[in-house]
């Protein structure tokens, strides 16, 4: 081995850091078991890739995340990655980040920018599709005839905007198939078991409700609760959609407590890195949107599929 070859060796043991992409990752918080599951594999995949990964939790709010991102640009990273709460406010981070140079990758939901050169790509399902999907098994399931209690996903945020005009653009053909119901579960278990539990009490404790649509299963899984605890049966007294496609869901239909999801796909850490790397060796025509959209599953295949995800 020659002195230079011993003097990078020696380098890359002391600092490895110095040597390898450095990314920022601004996340929106951990408040569903898919967000969970999504910053998990981002930190395995950064983790396989010798990637440093400097993870940022932003608790749901909007100013912790462009904090974050303003630190990361102080630091000098070689990439930032923003999963964005909401869709507006990101113009001016956008822009300090562009005049740094350092390559921007927006995950999952949507930043309202005209200027799309703000940043490389988005990776992202396409929620309006999951909305429709879901829309379309739910009005053949109910013969065209549904009284629908919508918990909607957190204000402002791209996945409650899209999964709703989606879902009420399918609907809007059948004219007995109406949302009666509807307000912000802000995407937590939580919350959207005491909306639900609003809902009941509104409906004659359920009585005249023939589904609840959940923007994603987390609230699904707290309406749940809810309707056995007004003393109905989920998914068969009031029927339960959402998306995501988490193991606790996949759970629920096998239970016969619920009855069909759209999946989201987690893994987006992959797509975004590969674009990121990509854009610093030189390449400059990545797509600027990459879709990751997932399949709908109801209780016929939802214990096989419960023991394929399931992580204990
Ligand atoms: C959608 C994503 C949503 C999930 C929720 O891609 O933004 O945020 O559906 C999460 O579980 O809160």
């Amino acid at each position: 081995m020659n002195i230079r070859s011993m003097i990078i060796l020696i380098l890359v043991s002391i600092a490895p850091n110095a040597f390898s992409t450095t990314i920022g990752f601004s996340q929106v918080g951990s408040e569903s078991g898919w967000r969970t599951s999504f910053s998990e594999s981002v930190k395995a995949e950064a983790a396989k890739r010798g990637i440093n990964l400097k993870f940022s939790d932003a608790q749901q709010k909007q100013e912790n995340q462009i904090k974050a991102v303003r630190s990361f640009i102080a630091q000098g990273v070689d990439g930032i990655v923003i999963a964005p709460v909401v869709e507006t406010g990101w113009k001016p981070v956008l822009k300090e980040a562009k005049r740094a140079r350092i390559p921007v990758v927006i995950v999952d939901r949507n930043v309202n920018v005209k200027n799309k050169k703000l940043f490389l790509t988005r990776i992202a399902s396409d929620f309006s599709e999951e909305g429709r999907k879901i829309a379309r098994w739910l009005v053949k399931a109910t013969n065209e005839k549904c009284a629908i209690a919508e918990l909607q996903g957190t204000v402002g945020a791209t996945a409650a905007i899209d999964r709703a005009k989606g879902f009420n653009e399918v609907i809007a053909n059948y004219p007995d198939v109406k949302i009666v119901r509807s307000q912000t579960g802000e995407f937590t278990r939580t919350k959207g078991k005491e909306v639900m539990e609003s809902f009941l009490k509104a409906e004659q404790g359920g009585k005249s409700l023939c589904a609840v649509w959940a923007h994603n299963d987390e609230m699904a899984l707290g309406a749940i609760q809810a309707i056995k605890e007004a003393g109905l049966k989920p998914a068969k007294d009031i029927l339960v959609v959402s998306v995501d496609g988490v193991p606790d869901y996949f759970k629920a239909m096998a239970d016969g407590e619920a009855n069909a999801t759209v999946e989201l796909s987690p893994h987006l850490g992959a797509p975004a890195f590969d674009a990121i790397e990509a854009y610093l060796k030189g390449e400059r025509n990545v797509p600027k949107l990459i879709s990751t959209t997932g399949d709908l599953f109801t209780q016929e295949t939802a214990a096989k599929e419960y023991e394929k995800r399931r992580t204990n």
